[in-house]
């Protein structure tokens, strides 16, 4: 693995450095920036973007965003990678999130989703939602693409977001498709749809479902049209989400990527900021404020 060292110290001394980062050049071309965040300065770090990214987000006409359950990982909200807790935790996400689960057992996927929606109303938008509502913005055009069904980003204040997976807080008829905004309680688990009796079901995109039509074709366009891309807190193994940073990089986008886990796609991206986005999301955002002088 070709290294080269540069290093960028803040504050005095390394223990009281803030933000180390350690340039690492990943065969090929990505540019590898650690964060290793000082906690007693958790609430300022002291985080510089690379001035290329810099540069090329000056110029950008259309930036496009891919998020995943890494972006709510800071509002409590555990990540599909996070070991499920307490009576979910004998079941993987992808065991539940299946029609076949839904049709072997409707009750037990109705309250694994009952129990998520309750953690999620719970929630707050962090410091990541918050900088991507306002970079909306900043850029001429500004698009935001989601893997998350927490509604966390528009809760933030993040408009016309491309919920590529469905929304947990919306409910369907599992044979007609409709949005069931209200129903009778009649005790039912899961509760029946009020038109034609069949089970109600969360609006989310299950594995092996197909994905809705329109939403790919809105985050394939976005993907394919914007001077850079951002991956945010996604592992980026579930398909067809993981093919769109790709398709950015093919359609000549800067894609960088913010995860403090390498994925499947780091060696792929330009840049990998390997932060918290709680933490590098804001300091990008800043550091775009201060290159526009707002
Ligand atoms: C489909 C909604 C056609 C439900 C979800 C090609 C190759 C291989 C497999 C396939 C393929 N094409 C299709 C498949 C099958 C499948 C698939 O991809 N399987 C995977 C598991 C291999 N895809 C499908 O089935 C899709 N449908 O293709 O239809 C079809 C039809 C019939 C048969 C076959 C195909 C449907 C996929 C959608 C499934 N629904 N969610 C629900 O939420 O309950 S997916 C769900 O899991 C999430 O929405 C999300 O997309 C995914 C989890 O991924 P991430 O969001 O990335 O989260 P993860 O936990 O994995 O990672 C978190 C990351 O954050 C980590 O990297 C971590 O380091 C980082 N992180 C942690 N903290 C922070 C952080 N980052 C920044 N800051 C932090 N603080």
């Amino acid at each position: 693995m070709a290294v080269s060292r540069r290093l960028f110290r803040f504050g005095r001394s390394l223990r009281t450095a803030t933000a180390v980062y350690l340039s690492t050049l990943i065969p090929g071309e990505t540019e590898l920036i650690v964060v290793v965040e000082d906690p007693k300065r958790r609430n300022n770090p002291v985080v510089t973007i690379p001035v290329e990214l810099m540069e090329v987000l000056a110029a950008a006409e259309c930036v496009t965003v891919l998020t995943g359950a890494g972006v709510s990982a800071e509002s409590g909200v555990p990540t599909f990678r996070d070991a499920q807790t307490g009576l979910w935790a004998k079941f993987s996400p992808e065991e539940l999130a299946t029609p076949r689960a839904f049709r072997r057992d409707p009750r037990l996927v109705w309250e694994w989703y009952e129990w998520r929606r309750i953690l999620v109303a719970g929630a707050l938008p962090n410091p990541a939602h918050l900088a991507l509502a306002e970079m909306q913005n900043i850029f001429h055009r500004f698009h935001l693409i989601t893997q998350n069904v927490d509604g966390l980003h528009q809760r933030a204040g993040s408009r016309n977001v491309i919920e590529l997976h469905g929304n947990i807080s919306r409910t369907k008829c599992s044979e007609e498709g409709t949005i069931i905004s209200s129903c009778k309680d009649t005790g039912n688990i899961p509760p029946k749809c009020p038109s034609c009796g069949a089970l109600l079901r969360p609006d989310v995109v299950w594995f092996e479902e197909p994905m809705p039509e329109m939403e790919m074709r809105q985050a394939t366009d976005a993907s394919t049209h914007c001077n850079v891309f951002f991956s945010i807190g996604t592992s980026t193994v579930v398909y067809p989400a993981a093919s769109l940073p790709v398709e950015a990089l093919r359609s000549g986008a800067m894609v960088v990527e913010i995860n403090p886990q390498v994925t499947p796609f780091t060696a792929k991206a330009r840049f990998a900021l390997a932060g918290a986005a709680g933490v590098v999301l804001p300091e990008l955002l800043k550091a775009l404020k201060a290159s526009r002088g707002t």
